[in-house]
């Protein structure tokens, strides 16, 4: 018996000399190398060999089966790398690519931030884990204050020092700190960013703070647990009430340019605001209610470090999900942290 490896080796040789695009390396790989390829075939005819010849034909038939297997890999290597060719198919068909896009309340405040900046306000962010001390106590809500109630609120436990957490697990602790500072919540409005800002910014100024906000309250189709807030605050000599209405009226009529728009100013209550208000819009025919808002009290001015003798101002609250919630006739608030995609999609 005689096993012809020689012209196998030869014609295979020949093949990888000319190959140069993926598809004819494969091609040479499953002629020669595959399970059904040249090489299997004569492996499969050692059967017929006596045990004595196996013993020096199958050796040399698997240094050939090795020979050509680098020399496919090498041939093939130096070729992509000198063509600039990875393991990338060009010629392949391309797999659609799902594109991310911006979520309807980002949108929304996007929309609000462009319009606020067109009337020279300045746009600022605040953290949303908040201290007491901001977020009620210069607001002139002070601790016990009933007004504390218009807010429900959570609270964040005191964090312990490093030392007295327990040595042997880092979220067992043996003794609480006592903590002396303010203590900590999720703030319950964008308001704690007046006080803040004031301490550090010299007024005329006007700013818009978009954020969000958390309230420990009970769900349904227009209140969320979490929820964005646009807060205006703008300082200056002899600000009215009168520039409060301008800047109102003139971003409604932006944000919902084209539609028929009324408004009404309610008298109402927030502990930082004397005279305090609420602004109603008719929209379609309906009233909604839409933000808080007054004249900077002057607690909160000497809070800042402002003379109120010598500055005025007027603020306001407004909620970003109602708003998106009107303008794209969404019926629940909840859709929007729902995660749902068939609604995300749709904008
Ligand atoms: C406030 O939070 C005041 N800080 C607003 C303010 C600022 C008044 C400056 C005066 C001066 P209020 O709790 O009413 O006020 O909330 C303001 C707006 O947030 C509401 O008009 C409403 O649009 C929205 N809002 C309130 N609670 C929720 C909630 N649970 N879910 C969604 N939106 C809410």
């Amino acid at each position: 018996m005689k096993i012809d490896g020689e012209s196998v080796r030869k014609s295979a040789l020949e093949e990888i000399k000319k190959a140069s695009i993926p598809q004819e390396f494969e091609t040479i790989r499953i002629k020669y190398l595959g399970r059904k390829g040249a090489l299997a075939a004569l492996f499969g005819s050692l059967k017929d060999f006596t045990l004595e010849e196996r013993r020096t034909v199958g050796p040399k038939l698997q240094a050939l089966k090795n020979e050509l297997e680098e020399l496919v890999n090498k041939k093939q290597e130096t070729r992509d790398k000198r063509q600039g060719v990875s393991d990338i198919d060009l010629s392949a068909p391309g797999k659609r690519v799902e594109r991310g896009h911006l979520h309807p309340l980002t949108l929304v405040e996007r929309e609000i931030r462009k319009i606020f900046l067109g009337m020279n306000f300045s746009i600022i962010e605040g953290p949303e884990v908040e201290s007491e001390y901001y977020n009620f106590d210069v607001l002139n809500v002070p601790a016990n204050h009933p007004a504390r109630e218009m807010w429900d609120t959570f609270w964040l436990k005191p964090r312990p020092e490093k030392s007295e957490f327990h040595p042997n697990d880092p979220n067992k602790t043996y003794k609480l700190a006592n903590v002396s500072t303010h203590k900590l919540l999720l703030r319950t409005h964008t308001s704690p960013m007046q006080v803040r800002y004031m301490e550090t910014h010299k007024p005329p100024f006007q700013i818009l703070v978009p954020g969000r906000v958390f309230r420990y309250e009970a769900t349904d189709a227009s209140h969320e647990t979490n929820f964005y807030q646009l807060e205006g605050l703008m300082v200056g000599k002899n600000i009215t009430l009168a520039n409060f209405k301008f800047v109102v009226e003139e971003f409604f009529k932006k944000f919902f340019a084209g539609q028929k728009i009324e408004f009404r100013y309610r008298p109402s209550y927030f502990p930082f605001v004397e005279p305090g208000l609420e602004v109603i819009v008719k929209l379609e025919g309906k009233w909604l209610e839409m933000m808080g808002a007054g004249m900077v009290h002057p607690n909160v001015f000497e809070h800042a470090g402002y003379n109120p003798r010598d500055w005025q101002g007027f603020a306001f609250g407004m909620g970003l999900d109602r708003l998106a919630m009107v303008k794209h006739k969404i019926p629940d608030i909840r859709l929007f942290y729902s995660g749902d995609l068939r609604f995300i999609r749709q904008f």
